[in-house]
């Protein structure tokens, strides 16, 4: 009997991104998320199906078994800790790295520095770990916004092109970590569906070497 597989991932970019290498495994989904509303989606492997979620619930899916894999940033992972899964792929898709930033003269402003972030424990990591006391303001998105209304003196965000930042006055100041999506695959399931999944895994790390050699 085969094993049936079910994957997790966020539409948006990562979804756009981990299309060619999941189709180099032969799973090609039946639907675009973009346009259907369906939160399950088969594929053209009838034991294989994924599931359209939020980026930051991807890990909790897996971690939980509600999914045997998923596609998640390393910015995701972070954050959750990575309890009850496996990583053993980084995909090389969705690149872009975790920065501080701010106005140029952020950092000379006396007293404890408040920064707005999504990545609370990043963040928290990043300034300890320096000897530095912050206080971190936790928000949703739109962390830009946060050093021109006040709110915070400087962001813990994800940065790509540097664009969003330039275009509000902000520039990069720290270097936390680089981000790519990795594969997580749920720890009973890497025994239970040993054979699956290693295939899988070993088909998505050819498609990998493949793009990037
Ligand atoms: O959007 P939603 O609230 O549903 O969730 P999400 O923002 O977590 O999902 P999504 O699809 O936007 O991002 C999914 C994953 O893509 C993230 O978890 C990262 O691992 C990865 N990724 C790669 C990025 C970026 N690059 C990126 N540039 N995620 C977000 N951005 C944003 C960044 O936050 C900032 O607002 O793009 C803006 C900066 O881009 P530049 O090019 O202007 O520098
Ligand atoms: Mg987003």
């Amino acid at each position: 009997m085969t094993d049936t597989l079910t994957i997790a991932l966020s539409k948006g970019r990562i979804y756009r991104e981990a299309l060619p290498l999941l189709a180099a495994a032969g799973i090609v989904p039946q639907d675009d998320p973009e346009t259907s509303r369906k939160l399950i989606l088969d594929t053209r492997r009838p034991e294989v199906k994924l599931v359209v979620i939020r980026a930051a619930d991807v890990p909790t899916y897996v971690q939980y078994g509600a999914a045997d894999l998923g596609v998640a940033g390393k910015d995701v992972l972070m954050e959750h800790g990575g309890d009850g899964l496996y990583e053993p792929l980084d995909l090389r898709i969705a690149r872009c790295r975790m920065m501080v930033a701010g106005r140029r003269d952020a950092k000379r402003r006396p007293g404890r520095l408040r920064v707005a972030t999504k990545y609370v424990h990043s963040t928290r990591r990043h300034f300890a770990a320096r000897g530095q006391q912050v206080e971190i303001i936790k928000l949703y998105g739109s962390m830009e916004l946060a050093p021109l209304v006040g709110l915070a003196d400087l962001i813990v965000d994800l940065v790509d092109t540097g664009n969003t930042l330039r275009a509000n006055g902000l520039e990069p100041l720290e270097h936390i970590a680089d981000i790519s999506s990795r594969l997580i695959v749920n720890t009973a399931s890497m025994k239970m569906k040993h054979a699956a999944v290693k295939a899988l895994v070993a088909k998505l790390a050819a498609a990998v070497e493949d793009r990037q050699p």
